[in-house]
């Protein structure tokens, strides 16, 4: 499957998950397909038999609020039965809105508290280190996240302890619950913050998938013994007009069945 007729799929099949409770994190949903659909098509070393295998790639969706997007993608890749997805957040589900490894077959940390990802994926990939293991932790944080301190600390840490199979992705959407990330705080010049603290960076198109892909091979091509950033302009709703000129409003909102209806005949 092409990247682009995946990461439609992811989009369609997360708009579905939501509609199932009527509501969700849509515009923070819709703006990571991208480099979900790149990550599971060319770069996560994963097997949907086998979950919890030891030498696997491992995903930290930091900004956990996003699940319906990652839920899409496992179930798309074969994870666990796509009528599953009809189950968001429903009592006894394996599905909660915010990602929780103890529920979710492909899910590799809990997420929610927003700021701990990238803390730890450093334990993830120090562990893996321990073990002789060279697999990748990839992170996707938020740029509203990035307002949260433990982020620094994390940095701090990868970039101290050379953490080279750590790839963090900053969605950087500019928005964030409360409107315009730059109004409430700025977190601008994310890529030289990261630098300082001992990342190698660069700054792409994040609905690019060539762009994605290309950059992912950079970071593990890469011969500095340091770990990587990948900050990814983005669009908050992505993919769906109504939903992209709901701006900042698109954070968490309603998904009626005439917005599914609306959507999908979209997402083609
Ligand atoms: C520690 C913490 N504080 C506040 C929240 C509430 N919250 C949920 S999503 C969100 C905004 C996050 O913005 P961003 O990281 O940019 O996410 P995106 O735009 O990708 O949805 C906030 C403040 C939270 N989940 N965790
Ligand atoms: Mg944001």
């Amino acid at each position: 499957m092409t990247y682009e007729k995946f990461a439609t799929q992811i989009r369609r099949e997360a708009l579905r998950c939501m509609n199932s409770q009527g509501s969700g994190h849509v515009g923070g949903s819709l703006s990571i397909a991208d480099v979900l659909a790149v990550l599971y098509t060319s770069h996560m070393k994963v097997d949907p038999q086998n979950p919890k295998m030891p030498d696997r790639d491992q995903l930290v969706l930091s900004k956990g609020h996003a699940g319906p997007a990652l839920y899409a993608t496992l179930a798309l890749k074969g994870f666990f039965p796509m009528d599953w997805l009809d189950t968001l957040n429903k009592l006894g589900t394996k599905l909660p809105s915010h990602v929780n490894l103890n529920l979710t077959p492909g899910v590799d940390m809990t997420a929610g508290s927003l700021g701990q990802g990238l803390s730890c994926a450093c334990g993830l990939a120090l562990a893996q280190k321990a073990q002789g293991l060279d697999n990748y932790v990839y992170v996707i944080t938020g740029d509203g996240e990035l307002q949260e301190g433990q982020n620094w600390e994390g940095a701090m840490f990868a970039g101290a302890k050379k953490l080279d199979h750590v790839i963090v992705f900053v969605d950087n959407n500019k928005m964030q619950i409360d409107g315009y990330t730059n109004n409430v705080m700025p977190v601008e010049n994310i890529a030289k913050k990261f630098e300082a603290f001992g990342f190698v960076t660069t700054c792409i198109n994040g609905h690019d998938h060539e762009a994605i892909n290309n950059a992912i091979n950079w970071a593990k091509q890469d011969t500095t013994v340091a770990p990587h950033c990948i900050v990814l302009d983005t669009i908050k709703g992505k993919g769906v007009s109504f939903y992209e000129q709901l701006g900042p409003s698109n954070h968490s909102t309603t998904v009626t069945d005439e917005q599914l209806a609306k959507a999908l005949a979209e997402l083609q």
